[in-house]
């Protein structure tokens, strides 16, 4: 009888996500307390209600609008009034949540909670893409993460209107064939896939990296001609080989499907101000901050034209924005082009 096997730990088979946020926590905020950790962990079990639910929404009677608008004055869908309330509930029962601003609440939620214990302002979009239920298409929860200023004169319009580059973390969850959630806490960017079997969320896309350049441009064509120019001109080179490649056009209509492919796949992912929408129709703080921290943080790039997505000085809690995200080579010829358009 030969030697038995080496008996490997479990810990080398699989890395949940709670295991990963703590080393990443020992590696590089071994001052912070568990907190952030037990933070994330309010995110990350919502998101399996959110995903239960909606694994679930063709037997029950969960398909549909709610019969309510929600502050953006778009129906709401019954899953997206319950994925709001599952994330206010799992987050708002951690001490260590001061504010909540959802893009369901017209205002944020503040709790009664002292600077040293209510550190974090979490922004969240509970099921972004949720018109597109009713047709099982990839629907998303994006969620931004910032520590409450502790300046003496801080108040919750400063604790919320801050720029995107004081996130301390970043992430969405994508409910398609897979559930994936992907975060970055500043130090790369990591994608687990919820793992029905275990109620576990396991390590599958470690350290992901955006393609610098990729084969796929993601905008809605229909819109082309309300665009502003540069964005036509821009497209016509895209389409033309231009910028050194043929491109392929790939638009689901919801903006964590369309992210989520440029992030694996690269190319870039476009919301012009058109004529409906003449900021751009995305909002800069629960969806283009949150996934422009992400994309930077895996080399990509994402800008409204003008300047960087994370260094625009937020005005007002719903506030929209252009957004162009995807790969380096992509996004600096956008860039170039507008710039000289101005
Ligand atoms: P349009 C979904 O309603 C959403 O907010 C994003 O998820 C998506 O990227 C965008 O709107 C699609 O908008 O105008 O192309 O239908």
């Amino acid at each position: 009888m030969g030697a038995d096997p080496p008996v490997r730990s479990a810990s080398k088979l699989i890395t949940t996500a709670q295991q990963h946020i703590l080393e990443q926590k020992e590696i590089h905020f071994p001052d912070a307390g568990g907190t952030f950790s037990w933070l994330l962990s309010g995110i990350t079990l919502a998101t399996k209600m959110i995903e239960a639910k909606i694994r679930q929404a063709g037997l029950l009677d969960i398909l549909g609008a709610a019969g309510e608008t929600n502050v953006q004055g778009e129906s709401q869908q019954k899953l997206d009034v319950f994925a709001n309330q599952a994330l206010l509930h799992c987050l708002g029962v951690r001490e260590s949540v001061a504010i909540l601003v959802s893009e369901e609440n017209e205002e944020p939620v503040v709790f009664d909670r002292a600077p040293e214990t209510g550190k974090y302002v979490i922004f969240f979009d509970p099921l972004d893409g949720s018109s597109n239920i009713d047709v099982n298409v990839s629907v998303g929860t994006i969620f931004s993460i910032f520590r409450r200023p502790e300046s003496a004169e801080a108040n919750v319009k400063s604790a919320i209107l801050q720029p995107g580059w004081k996130q301390v973390a970043a992430g969405y969850v994508v409910y398609g064939s897979s559930t994936i959630l992907v975060y970055t806490a500043g130090k790369g960017v990591f994608g687990f896939t919820l793992d029905p079997s275990i109620g576990a969320y396991v390590l599958s896309h470690d350290n992901l990296r955006m393609p610098e350049q990729g084969g796929f441009y993601s905008v809605n064509d229909a819109q082309y001609t309300h665009f502003p120019q540069a964005y036509q001109r821009y497209l016509d080179a895209l389409r033309n080989g231009s910028l050194g490649r043929e491109y392929s056009s790939r638009y689901v209509g919801s903006l964590v499907a369309d992210f989520h492919r440029t992030m694996l796949k690269g190319g870039v992912f476009l919301y012009p101000p058109t004529k409906g929408y003449p900021s751009g129709k995305l909002r800069l703080l629960y969806e283009a901050s949150p996934l422009a921290f992400i994309a930077e943080q895996a080399g990509g790039m994402a800008t409204n034209g003008d300047q960087r997505i994370l260094d625009i000085e937020p005005e007002n809690i719903h506030q929209r924005t252009p957004l162009v995200i995807g790969g380096s080579v992509e996004v600096s010829e956008f860039q170039k082009r507008w710039r000289a358009a101005r």
